[in-house]
């Protein structure tokens, strides 16, 4: 296994859309592995491979407290949505910025699992929201998107101050 670096906000390759899994294999296998292992010591409760700079269909996520319930999803469809939540959402790819979203409050979605088998998740809560922004992340969307253009850019100034700081 290996740790990934994480690309951070307003890296433009954080924008590519990744491209569909034609195949569950060893590499995919391997990319899941390194996804998850990256994701547990961040420490977070999702990752896209948008954001290890990988633009496939590929996401990971752990909303469990015991940090033992992954859930892969390849290919990520949502195939119904209902409700409204608005959840305080952080993102790995932004270090220290948490802003309110507005998301469906359960979502339905169709994946491939790590075996390439197809699955079906009806989420609710922290895990719907999961998932609707690491989806997110595979389209080159990032969360603070959704905020206005001023938020927006007091945000990134924020991220420079940061990145100076840490030399
Ligand atoms: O670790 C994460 N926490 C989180 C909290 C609320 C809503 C979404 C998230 S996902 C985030 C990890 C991440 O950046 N995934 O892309
Ligand atoms: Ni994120």
């Amino acid at each position: 296994m290996a740790l990934l670096p994480i690309l951070r906000y307003p890296d433009p390759r954080l924008r590519k859309v990744a491209a569909k899994v034609a195949r569950v294999d060893e590499g995919i296998r391997k990319l899941i592995n390194d996804m998850a292992e990256t994701m547990y010591m961040a420490p977070g409760v999702g990752l896209a491979a948008t954001q290890v700079d990988v633009h496939k269909r590929v996401i990971v996520i752990d909303v469990s407290d015991t940090r033992d319930a992954l859930n892969v999803l390849i290919n990520p469809a949502i195939v119904e949505s209902s409700g409204i939540a608005d959840c305080e959402e952080g993102c790995l790819s932004l270090p220290g910025i948490y802003e309110r979203v507005r998301r469906a409050q359960r979502v339905k979605v169709r994946a491939l699992d790590r075996d390439g088998g197809e699955r079906t998740v009806d989420a609710e809560g922290l895990l719907a929201v999961c998932i609707q922004h690491e989806m997110d992340h595979l389209e080159g969307r990032v969360f603070v998107e959704y905020l206005s253009r001023l938020k927006q850019s007091r945000i990134v100034a924020k991220l420079k101050k940061q990145d100076r700081k840490a030399g």
